[in-house]
């Protein structure tokens, strides 16, 4: 599929994905998030990847929804068209990793986007911010639900109701991001864990991912007895053998991804 809003290129066993508006710095309109869902569903489905990083440019990962597409919009067209939202599931079903690879601005649906994916790595330049408020509106994309849980609910409103943007190093701090590199290092740190997780047994990969994620889901005890069935289900793949066999015989494993 050619995508016009997205530039998508396949490096090892990562498929890699560029928000590319450049002249709205990446805003996310209705085709874009319609590339974007197509293009993580195909990755997804993808024999030969396995984890997906999703960058933007220098300037901006993306500054968030279309304000010039959304000016117009009645409250009919949101609630019945689904403005916007209608591909943002399919963020969530991606069952494979996805790293958010974001330098400078990371704002309003940009800022909920790169929270959607399953972790952030950040140049020094990124800028995270929920400025909607500014605008006379309000997150719709998991900004008020996100945030609170990535870097507390004092921090979540005061960047939600001022609308002040967190620098990269505070947003460590805070637990929104899991590392912060120099600008120029950032396609390298994001490719590098990449490809780590590519080289890992897919099924593990895709367990581990699902069983964090249920954290968000449940109580403690239900969280735990999801993990241990998971953990025994390990046992039925060929990759646990191999991994815990290559192990004791000191050498690198195979997997197979089975
Ligand atoms: N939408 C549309 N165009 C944008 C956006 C945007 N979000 N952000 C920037 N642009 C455009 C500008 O209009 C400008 O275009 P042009 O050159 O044609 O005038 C170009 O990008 C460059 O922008 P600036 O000249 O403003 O660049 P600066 O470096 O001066 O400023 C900023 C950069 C600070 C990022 C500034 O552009 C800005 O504040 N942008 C808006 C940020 C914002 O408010 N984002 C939140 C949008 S609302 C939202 O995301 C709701 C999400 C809801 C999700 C789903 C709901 C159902």
């Amino acid at each position: 599929m050619a995508y016009e809003t997205i530039i998508t290129e396949v490096n090892g066993k990562t498929g890699l994905i560029r928000l590319n508006r450049p002249k709205a710095l990446n805003a996310l309109n209705d085709q874009l998030m319609d590339e974007l869902g197509a293009a993580l569903g195909a990755f997804d489905s993808d024999d030969g990847i396995g984890c997906i990083v999703i960058t933007g440019s220098e300037k901006a990962f993306a500054a968030g929804a279309d304000i010039g597409a959304m000016a117009k919009f009645t409250y009919m067209d949101v609630f019945k068209g689904e403005y916007i939202t209608r591909n943002w599931e399919q963020i969530r079903r991606v069952r494979k990793p996805v790293i958010a690879a974001v330098a400078g601005y990371a704002l309003g649906g940009g800022c909920e986007l790169a929270m959607m994916c399953d972790f952030i790595i950040a140049a020094e330049t990124a800028k995270f911010g929920q400025p909607e408020i500014k605008l006379g509106t309000m997150p719709g994309a998991g900004g008020t639900q996100r945030l609170p849980r990535a870097v507390s609910k004092a921090k979540a409103m005061d960047l939600c109701l001022t609308a002040r943007m967190m620098d990269a190093a505070e947003a460590e701090r805070a637990g929104l991001v899991s590392r912060v590199v120099p600008a120029d290092k950032l396609m390298e740190e994001a490719l590098a864990a990449a490809a780590t997780i590519a080289s890992m047994s897919l099924p593990s990969v895709m367990m581990i991912k699902e069983s964090i994620n249920r954290a968000y889901e449940t109580t403690l005890a239900e969280g735990v007895q999801f993990e241990r069935r998971l953990f025994h289900s390990t046992f039925a793949t060929e990759d646990q053998k191999e991994g815990m066999a290559a192990f004791v015989e000191k050498r690198a494993p195979a997997f197979k991804n089975q």
